[in-house]
């Protein structure tokens, strides 16, 4: 049967009915992928869930799906989201489908290219502003409350209920349920979707446990672990450069409730993680989804997770998103060389 989309997959586990239009580019069902190095490396059994290959290349489209179908049953004519990059490129492309206006306030020259790429030819409005997230999310919420436009951020309870079908697919598709569920923390919108999706498929017995939510935030942007708002968050991550996360209490609460914990990874671990999961398992994510890889290694590191434990980490968006880190930052340069047959073959040793 044709694969249909995480509405569809999950229909009596969200909040739609017949008269509900379904907007879809039939987002989900992303790839778990084994990773022997890693799991080798912890002597845990590692899998990554690649998020980026999502149709818009992040983790957004799966609550994007029901935000924006949601809005289309309600009759609403225009979106709007603040966004460090992801969100912005999903509402985009869902409200061209949908053919509602979108409109995105970013933080001037903090999103990476890709994603600003996404939104502008998907038709949407691009609000560049000197501010960070935080505060063009204040701008969001102001503008929600007095204008005719539905904000499609994670604040959005629709986005929320899309985004849970994250865990119940690593539960189908595992046939397992992860001892540890290790991801990064932003707004914290994803952190909480997956608690939520655990919980809720445990509750319908389809699972008999739950797994430890454990979070990482990037060390110059961590105001959950910090316990006090970050007014000038700074990272290499750009997605996760979040200083007042609006799902701060529910993640706080997924940790504690699971058992779990949310912590600081630096730019330097993020960077490392993301050049081995590229290398070493081919898998190209962005520097935010490394977050949760060098989460891995350094509570590995610290002896606080168990040889032997079943691991999922969230790989959230596609590294072509962000070519310029790449390339920057990779471990691997090019070699110049003139285009001559001997040249080459001497530089390769043979
Ligand atoms: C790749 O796009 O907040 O903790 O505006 O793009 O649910 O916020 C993106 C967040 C992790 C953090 N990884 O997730 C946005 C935005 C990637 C991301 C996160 C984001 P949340």
């Amino acid at each position: 049967m044709m694969y249909k989309g995480v509405i569809e997959t999950y229909r009596k586990y969200l909040p739609v009915t017949e008269n509900t239009p379904i907007i879809t580019f039939f987002e989900g069902n992303t790839p778990l992928i084994f990773s022997r190095h890693l799991s080798d490396e912890t002597k845990c059994q590692v899998y990554l869930k690649f998020e980026g290959a999502n149709p818009t290349g992040s983790f957004k489209d799966r609550g994007m799906t029901l935000a924006i179908s949601k809005a289309v049953e309600a009759k609403k004519k225009a979106v709007i989201c603040a966004s460090t990059g992801n969100t912005s490129a999903s509402a985009a492309a869902y409200a061209a489908q949908a053919g509602l206006d979108c409109i995105v306030i970013i933080p001037e020259g903090k999103i990476a290219l890709g994603k600003l790429a996404q939104a502008l030819m998907h038709g949407a409005k691009v609000f560049e502003v000197a501010g960070n997230f935080d505060q063009a999310l204040d701008l969001v919420r102001k503008l929600g409350e007095k204008y005719p436009v539905e904000i499609v951020n994670s604040i959005n309870p629709y986005r929320i209920e899309g985004q849970k079908t994250g865990a119940f697919e690593i539960c189908d598709q595992l046939q397992a349920v992860p001892d540890y569920h290790l991801i990064p923390v932003g707004n914290a919108g994803n952190i909480t979707a997956y608690w939520k999706g655990y919980k809720e498929y445990y509750d319908r017995k389809q699972i008999s446990k739950l797994p430890k939510m454990t979070g990482f935030q990037a060390k110059g942007a961590a105001p959950i672990v910090l316990g006090h708002i970050v007014e000038k968050p700074e990272t290499i991550a750009t997605a996760i450069r979040i200083g007042n996360p609006a799902s701060w209490k529910q993640a706080e609460a997924a940790a504690a409730d699971s058992g779990g914990s949310i912590s600081i990874v630096t730019d330097e671990e993020i960077i490392a993680a993301y050049n081995l999961i590229a290398s070493k398992t081919g898998v190209f994510c962005e520097p935010a989804s490394a977050a949760s890889v060098a989460g891995l290694l350094k509570r590995v590191k610290e002896g606080k997770i168990a040889d032997g434990s079943l691991i999922v980490c969230i790989l959230t968006g596609h590294g072509l998103k962000d070519p310029d880190t790449a390339v920057k930052n990779c471990t691997t340069k090019t070699v110049k060389l003139p285009c001559k047959l001997e040249a080459v073959v001497r530089e390769l040793g043979y």
